[in-house]
């Protein structure tokens, strides 16, 4: 499964091709508009997101509700566009009326950005690297997402911590919402404004997305991303580029802000002794092959060891400040403050929606490397058959 998405966050729409995906794969509208809902959700979203109700349009590659193989064309009309048809406009030269934006926020792609590509003003650089690109890879991903549904392997996340507080403990409900497959993780992460499954960690966070708010900041935090139903084996150890966490790994730093990224505790397992980071191993008895704990977030030697997969994404707080950096104008080089430009004050929780949409493709990729199949029903049928096998082990 390969993916591209199109489009600026003030043109007239964002789009996506998703190529690869198998036929056969049962979709509805509410697959893909759902997850699009759920990644405009959050406490501390800014104006943005009042104005857009982002629903896709699936142009190809499906009918009667079901993919036919060929390559699946969506698109996301901009709300927002009506109000940008001239500083945005593709053919009708305005730049004389339209004031050219010169000051660089910091920390975002605008200095680079504007020197790489030779502008003379910043708004397309704005307009491309704005996480908004973020709305036609939820729904791309959605896509691979209903397809690893349907073969019993689950993607969700919740939010751990935004803003200063200190990490929360890993909470008590977590195993048992595993058991019953990551969705239900992220449903009831989803009743949290923040996505939070602890109420005292949510409470904070609240607090500290208001006080950012009313001091014209921002928040980043930490995103925990589960995947349950995964088999045994997919990936490899043997060439670097067929590495399942080294894939997972870079499909979530491709996400906007987000800046670090480990599987299972990695960072914290790095301070710790051998003897109490690697996972023991037991075989026989009604149980069977198994680990009794999940130190290594379900990968071991770049392949799936049959537990839950976990990643962790650490985000960066947004870059667009109401209360402005130092900058400079690039127009006259004469220091300035920064300007702002509309943004979130905390937008953590949608980046769980979002890293949930960009793993799925991998997990989708690793599974069709391992098992092959162009159709539903002859995927299923190999998958069965490949667990069937691991299960008499
Ligand atoms: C976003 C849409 C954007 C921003 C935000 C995310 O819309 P606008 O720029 O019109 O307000 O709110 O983008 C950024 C945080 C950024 O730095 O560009 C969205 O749809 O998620």
């Amino acid at each position: 499964i390969r993916y591209f998405t199109a489009g600026e966050s003030h043109g007239p729409a964002l789009s996506a091709i998703v190529e690869g995906l198998p036929a056969g794969v049962a979709l509805v509208e509410a697959d893909i508009n759902d997850q699009l809902a759920r990644r405009q959700q959050g406490y501390g979203r800014g104006g943005r997101m009042k104005i857009e109700t982002d629903r896709a349009e699936v142009l190809s590659g499906v009918r009667f509700g079901k993919t036919i193989g060929s390559p699946i064309a969506l698109v996301i009309r901009n709300r927002d566009w009506e109000n940008w048809t001239t500083p945005m406009a593709q053919f009708e030269d305005h730049a004389t009326e339209v004031q050219k934006i010169t000051i660089p926020r910091p920390g975002h792609a605008d200095l680079t950005g504007v020197i790489k590509y030779g502008f003379d003003d910043i708004r397309p650089v704005i307009d491309r690297s704005s996480a908004r690109e973020t709305a036609a890879r939820v729904a791309a991903g959605s896509l691979a997402k209903a397809f690893l549904r349907q073969l019993g392997i689950q993607i969700g996340s919740y939010i751990s911590t935004i803003g200063p507080a200190a990490e929360s403990a890993t909470p008590a409900s977590l195993q048992a919402l595993l058991d019953a497959g990551a969705e239900s993780l992220a449903a009831e992460a989803d009743k949290s404004q923040v996505r939070m499954l602890d109420p005292e960690a949510e409470t904070a966070a609240i607090a500290a997305i208001d006080q950012a708010k009313a001091d014209g900041d921002t928040l980043g935090g930490i995103v925990e991303i589960y995947i349950t139903g995964v088999p045994m084996g997919l990936g490899s150890y043997v060439q670097h580029d067929r590495r399942l966490d080294s894939a997972l790994a870079a499909a979530i730093m491709s996400i906007q802000a987000i800046k670090g990224v480990e599987i299972g505790p990695a960072f914290d397992n790095a301070r710790k002794p051998g003897s109490q980071v690697h996972d023991e191993l037991f075989a026989g008895g009604e149980k069977g092959l198994r680990r009794e704990t999940n130190r290594a977030g379900g990968i071991e030697g770049s392949m799936s060891s049959g537990q839950p997969i976990h990643i962790r994404a650490a985000m960066k707080p947004i870059s667009s400040l109401v209360s402005p950096l130092r900058s400079f104008d690039l127009a006259t080089l004469e220091a300035v403050q920064s300007r702002f430009e509309r943004s979130d004050t905390c937008a953590v929780p949608a980046a769980g929606v979002v890293a949930e949409a960009v793993v799925a493709p991998v997990i989708a990729n690793a599974l069709l490397e391992k098992i092959g199949g162009d159709h539903m029903a002859e995927i299923k049928e190999r998958l069965e058959a490949y667990r069937e096998a691991l299960r008499m082990r």
